[in-house]
């Protein structure tokens, strides 16, 4: 049984979403964040030393990052599906954004949560940021273009992925600028199975993220 580790408000949001779109059976087992700090329960550390989600068991194996557990549990619970072909092009490409989303597109946005405890004292940064931001943006939306998907024709896991780089766009009004990344996200928000890991998961709101 698959047994997901999901904290409010967070990334693991994308894991319960995966299993929804796939049909799977799970356990859930969810963690609130402090109402005050935003941070994880000390609880998580006893599943992985880090203390963050998502973490995935399933057959006696811990895996962290969501990244690394998308690609695990479409290729062993998959059954080929969300995926482009291993020997595909586009399945390369299906692993780029994989990593990218976590690897680099989250950076600027990590960075604005903390620097906005900085208040005033940040503002030196906040033109970089912004130029970060708007680099990732930019070149999602520029891959993306008039297409439904970001690889190929249909829905893969790297749209559940990237996705979650956009709400934290959205987030902070980021997206204004690019009306084909805020009508993917709509899109994307619309999937059934995407409201079913809501309905499952609980109330989705990154601004918890902001509290730390
Ligand atoms: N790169 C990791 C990030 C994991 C991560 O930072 N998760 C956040 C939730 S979005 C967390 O657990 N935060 C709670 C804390 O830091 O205490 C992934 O994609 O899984």
């Amino acid at each position: 049984m698959l047994t997901l580790h999901h904290l409010n408000h967070s990334r693991s949001q994308r894991i319960l979403w995966l299993f929804e779109e796939l049909g799977l059976d799970y356990e859930l087992i969810t963690y609130q964040r402090d109402a005050h700090t935003g941070l994880a329960p000390p609880e998580l550390k006893s599943i992985h030393p880090l203390g963050k989600a998502p973490v995935l068991e399933d057959q006696g194996r811990v895996i962290t990052e969501s990244g690394a557990i998308i690609d695990y549990v479409v290729r062993r619970h998959g059954k080929g599906r969300l995926a482009p072909p291993p020997d595909s092009a586009e399945f390369d490409t299906y692993v780029e954004w994989l990593h990218y989303a976590e690897g680099s597109a989250m950076l600027p946005f990590m960075l604005g949560v903390y620097l906005g405890r900085l208040g005033d004292a940040a503002a030196p940064l906040q033109p970089r940021l912004s130029s970060e931001v708007h680099n990732h943006l930019g070149y999602i939306s520029g891959a993306l273009g008039d297409h439904e998907y970001l690889v190929g024709d249909t829905f893969t896991a790297a749209d559940i992925q990237v996705s979650f780089v956009l709400e934290s766009a959205q987030l902070n009004h980021a997206l204004a600028r690019y009306p084909n990344l805020g009508a993917y996200l709509q899109r994307m928000r619309t999937r059934p199975a995407h409201q079913r890991a809501l309905v499952r998961g609980g109330p989705f709101d990154l601004s918890a993220m902001r509290k730390r």
